[in-house]
């Protein structure tokens, strides 16, 4: 059988964790794309995966290019192009500069690999996934924004921390738009099934969802230069891994909406289905009142950002 491609496109703080966690997961060959001034940079970070294989035994291959020709016949991208803020900036202050680069991303990808999945991270996450779709023409199922998985795994740290139990079994979701307004769902979180309500007082958990809300933040404030990177990475690599070996994962995903949710035209954090088949399914479900006015707040963020697309 041969071995799929998985074609990172950026190869800065968040492509160089895909390039290992791919690598060390042994999902496909990995091929980093940077601009020509990087060229050093992700054939110096390509060269050095090689070397990491002795120690870590896999097979797959590592390559840096600058070349998009090099990107044929892959079979997922992930776009982290693009670039991060910093201390004191919104995500939305990056739209201007990322997605001039995202119309030379998706231009090119359409151009060299028609068929493939797509994952975009680069911010502002729902704009620019909204962008890569009109820009590249592709079918809905093709292209999914990472940003719920991530949201949805801080929360579920945090309450992790709270309480001293076990990551592993703790579950929940956060949906909507990849900013501020984000919802989480805090009705259907669980520690092994025990409702969070009956293990961390109302008002705590309070605290513990706005910190989940800004804590892309908190991580850009302790950097002073840049975002948050392995989480991110990780994040991103679940969903590629559950395309690539079908798993049909449900995590929160920013995909395109048509009715679901009551949400038309846009792509925000929904329970989304990853199979061979991309974005097979969204799954829909009773919100409360509370939780629907939130989503609809979020989403009115989200349609404010993509309005400046002018796209
Ligand atoms: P960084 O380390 O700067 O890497 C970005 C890379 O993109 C750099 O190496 C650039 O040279 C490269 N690049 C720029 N233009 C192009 C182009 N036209 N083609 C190919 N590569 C190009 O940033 P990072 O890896 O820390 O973050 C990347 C993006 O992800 C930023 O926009 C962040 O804001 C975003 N991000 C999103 C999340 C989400 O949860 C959605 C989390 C963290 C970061």
């Amino acid at each position: 059988m041969s071995r799929k491609k998985i074609t990172l496109i950026g190869g800065g703080q968040i492509g160089g964790n895909l390039a290992l966690l791919a690598a060390q997961k042994e999902l496909g060959d990995v091929t980093i794309f940077d601009i020509p001034n990087y060229e050093g940079m992700v054939k110096g970070k390509a060269l050095d995966l090689m070397q990491l294989r002795p120690h870590e035994g896999y097979d797959v291959e590592i390559r840096g290019t600058c070349n998009w020709d090099d990107t044929k016949e892959t079979d997922v991208f992930i776009i982290t192009a693009g670039i991060p803020r910093k201390p004191g900036m919104d995500r939305e202050d990056l739209l201007e500069i990322n997605l001039k680069i995202m119309q030379d991303v998706a231009t090119n990808i359409k151009m060299q690999a028609p068929n493939a999945f797509v994952i975009v991270i680069s911010n502002p996450l729902d704009a620019m996934v909204y962008a890569f779709h009109k820009i590249s023409g592709f079918p809905k199922n093709q292209v999914v924004g990472m940003a719920g998985a991530l949201d949805s795994g801080r929360f579920r740290a945090f309450i992790a921390m709270e309480t001293g139990y076990s990551v592993q079994d703790v579950t929940c979701m956060v949906l909507g738009g990849h900013g501020d307004t984000m919802v989480p769902i805090s009705r259907l979180a669980t520690i092994g099934g025990v409702p969070i309500s009956s293990l961390i007082e109302p008002k705590r958990l309070k605290e513990i969802e706005d910190r989940t809300r800004v804590a892309g933040g908190e991580i850009v404030k302790l950097f002073g230069n840049g975002s948050a990177f392995y989480a991110p990475a990780q994040s991103a690599i679940e969903m590629a891994e559950s395309f690539i070996y079908n798993k049909r994962r449900v995590i929160p995903c920013a995909s395109l909406c048509e009715g679901e949710f009551g949400i038309n035209g846009y792509f925000i954090g929904v329970p989304t289905v990853i199979g061979s088949n991309g974005v097979e399914k969204i799954l829909e479900f009773p919100l409360t009142d509370n939780e629907k006015s939130e989503l609809n707040k979020t989403l009115k963020a989200v349609k404010n950002t993509v309005k400046e697309t002018g796209l």
